[in-house]
Parts: C-alpha cells; structure tokens; sequence
C-alpha cells in the first residue's frame, strides 16, 4: 500500500569527497586514529544496527519503546495543543508511532522525520504514512538543517516537539552534546519541547556486553566502517587483520569502540590519497556511546536554557526519557 500523506523535501547527503577528506583527516591523526561514527550508518551499518537493537545484550532500544508505549499520552498531556513534531533521526520510525498516535488523538498533526539516509527517510514514512490524522513531511537532510527547515513550516498556533530518541545524544562527547542542544534551542520558541531519550550509568559489564555481543553483531557493524571503505574508497583493508574491541572510558563516562589492528600493517586508500601505517595493537577510535546520569541530565537541560517537565525511567534497562521545556 501506498502512505498518504507523505511528500518529501531533498538535499543531497555529503558527498564522496567530503567522506574521503574526512576518513584522511581521522587516520592522519597523530596519536589516536579515528573515523567519524556517522559512517558507520551506510546501508549495510543501519541493517546492523537494527540487529543489535533486538539483541539480549542490548537492552538501550527495548527500554526506549517501553518508556514510549507506557506513558506516551502522559508524555502528550504536557504539551501545548497544535504540535508540529520534528525527529532527528528518526531510524525506522516505529517507537515515534505511540507518541504519533497519542497526538492524533487530540488534533491534526504534521509529523517531519529527519535523517540524512533516504533508505531510512522512506522505511519512517512506510512505517507511520498510515495514520490517521498525520501528515508527514519528510527532511532529507542534518539534523539542525532539517529542524531549521521544518520548524519554518510551522503554523502561527503550532508549537514544535522535538524528538531526539535512542540516546543518539549519546554518540556526541559531553562538550558537542551541550552545544547540541543549545542548537537546538536556538531554533526554537519558549514553549517549544524536546524529547530526549538518555541511556543511563549501569554495572560495567552490562555495559560492555552490550557493545560486544557474544553473537558478534556489534563487531560485524564496526568492521563494517572498513568495509565501506573498501567499497567506497577503494580501500585494501584486510577485514580479519582488525578486531572489534569495546572499553570503557572512565574519563568520559562513555563505551568507546575501536578497531585494533592485529598485525603491522600498511592500508592504502586511493580515493583518499592516502597510505595509512599500523603498528600491532593500535587502534582506530569508531564510535562512542556516554551514558548519563540524573544530575547531569538536569545540568544539560539547565545549560541549554530548557525546564524539565517530566522524566519516565525504566526499571529493566536504566535509560531515561526526558520531557524538556524550551524557557
Ligand atoms: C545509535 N546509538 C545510540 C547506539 C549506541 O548505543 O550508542 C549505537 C551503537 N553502537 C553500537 N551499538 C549501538
């Protein structure tokens, strides 16, 4: 069947060149190497990472939809009436359909999934285009691209919720997560609110098992990165001489995952115009993943200038959504 009320508004993503300029500065660095995280996002990676998401060891996304089907029409009673919803990110779409729902129940809403991805972008769209009394307007773009773009749309009565799920905040240090925000502020109206959903400190091991499945999903998502590499930049990696390591970094709060080299080895990367030399055991940086707890979760907010109305936690998997107020 086809979603009704979708249309689409599109800008190309980053190009070859701006991927092969990136991928030289984070190899070339000196000390740690490192590739940005969001390259492990291409096709294959977000397949992956729907994976992971329904792992024993992940728990992150299950409490994410567990906080959002309980208490979405909590979470839609504390909002202004006349909603304009806007998602950064919004993956498959299918937690962001309680919320939908909720909202619809009250009035009209346009709902604008934001991602980079245009596979993602039309999963979203299939996923929630059926409901009644949501029209859909799809950003293909950044996030802050994406939320200026939509929140211009907005009606005179229409106040802007934004949706930052699955503790993607996470994935940005402390610093870039602060700035984020104050971003996102930015944009928007006092009255406006964000949504955001935090993955919280938990027992070490839990930690680190969820970014190092016994399955081997979370290693196969970041040798993946290299993968891409190959694909796309015509890179000779050799994908066995690397492992997947999780660790966690005590400094940051946060699970950091690298690929560690097995052997000395020398890669060359063409479209890059790059030759990269490892020693034995070094590593590069991939991703990492901070956890939050509650006092900083507040800190943040009161950073940003954003008053917490509401906080759901879940009891199975310590993880945080947090309803915040634009002041
Ligand atoms: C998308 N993000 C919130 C995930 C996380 O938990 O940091 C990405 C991920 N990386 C490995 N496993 C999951």
């Amino acid at each position: 069947m086809t979603p009704k009320n979708i249309s689409t508004a599109v800008v190309p993503q980053y190009s070859k060149n701006d991927f092969a300029e990136e991928v030289r500065a984070g190899l070339c660095r000196t000390g740690q190497k490192e590739l940005p995280s969001k390259y492990l996002y291409d096709e294959v990676g977000s397949a992956l990472f729907e994976v992971i998401s329904v792992l024993p060891e992940y728990g992150l996304t299950r409490a994410d939809e567990r906080l959002l089907q309980r208490h979405a029409a909590d979470i839609v009673t504390r909002l202004k009436s006349h909603v304009l919803v806007a998602e950064l990110g919004s993956g498959s779409g299918k937690k962001t359909r309680w919320i939908l729902e909720a909202l619809a129940r009250r009035q009209r809403t346009t709902y604008c999934p934001i991602e980079l991805s245009p596979t993602a972008l039309a999963r979203c769209e299939s996923e929630l285009g059926q409901i009644d009394c949501v029209s859909i307007v799809g950003f293909e773009r950044s996030y802050l691209d994406g939320l200026l773009a939509a929140a211009a749309g907005r009606r005179e009565d229409d106040h802007v919720l934004v949706l930052f799920l699955g503790s993607t905040i996470g994935n940005f240090d402390r610093d870039a997560a602060e700035r984020f925000l104050m971003e996102v502020r930015r944009i928007l109206f006092p009255g406006d609110a964000l949504l955001l959903g935090t993955d919280l400190e938990k027992p070490l091991d839990q930690m680190l098992d969820a970014y190092d499945d016994e399955l081997g999903v979370t290693a196969a998502f970041d040798l993946n990165i290299l993968a891409r590499l190959n694909r796309e930049l015509d890179a000779d990696f050799v994908l066995e001489n690397f492992e997947h390591v999780a660790r966690f970094n005590e400094n940051t709060g946060s699970i950091e995952m690298h690929l560690r080299s097995k052997v000395q080895q020398t890669v060359n990367i063409p479209t890059a115009d790059l030759t990269v030399s490892f020693l034995a055991s070094e590593t590069i940086w991939t991703e990492s993943s901070h956890k939050y707890s509650r006092g900083e979760i507040s800190r943040l907010a009161e950073v940003a200038n954003f008053e917490i109305a509401g906080q759901w936690i879940d009891h199975e998997w310590p993880f945080a959504e947090n309803l915040l107020i634009a002041e």
